[in-house]
């Protein structure tokens, strides 16, 4: 197995589902990376042990996964100087509003890149971009992915307009 550049955190395995885009895409992008679950508040220390060696692992970026009172995201980044990227997920009645703004209103000097509501792929995405700067290989996979999503969109308005 070769080494993890990519760690996707989640607060717990029942978050796994709405994760799965991101370890597709990263699949698909033939970047490394590994899944865990590790929470802000159930595993604390475990969660800052993790984070605190990620890099010396070879980990480039660290997506960070939680709904409810989503503080995953923001203990990791105060124990690494590793990108982090945010996913808030709606798994409360508050249909991730209260994870959304746990993730993304951080203090100043603790960075989290937050993406949407449930948006595993953009995070995964986000990821890949940010490993993209400094690496060509990656950097062509990325843009061909983007040319696939854009041809297909062509594709189907082009269908569309067929069916007319
Ligand atoms: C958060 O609480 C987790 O990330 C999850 O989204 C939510 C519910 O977790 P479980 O009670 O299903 O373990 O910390």
């Amino acid at each position: 197995m070769s080494t993890s550049r990519v760690a996707i955190l989640m607060g717990s395995k029942s978050d796994l589902e709405l994760m799965k885009p991101a370890s597709e895409l990263l699949e698909t992008l033939g970047i490394p990376h590994e899944v865990r679950v590790l929470s802000a508040h159930r595993t604390p220390e475990r969660t800052a042990e993790f984070a605190r060696n990620a890099r010396a692992r070879g980990i480039q970026v660290i997506i960070c996964a939680a709904g409810g009172a989503a503080h995953l995201a923001g203990a990791v980044a105060g124990q690494t100087t590793l990108p982090v990227v945010g996913v808030p997920l709606a798994r409360t009645p508050l249909a991730g509003q209260d994870a959304l703004l746990a993730t993304v209103q951080m203090p100043r000097g603790m960075p989290v890149a937050t993406v949407a509501v449930d948006g595993a792929h953009n995070g995964a995405l986000l990821a890949a971009q940010i490993i993209a700067v400094s690496d060509p290989e990656v950097g062509a996979r990325v843009e061909a992915e983007r040319k696939r999503m854009t041809d297909q969109v062509i594709a189907d308005d082009e269908s569309l307009q067929d069916g007319v």
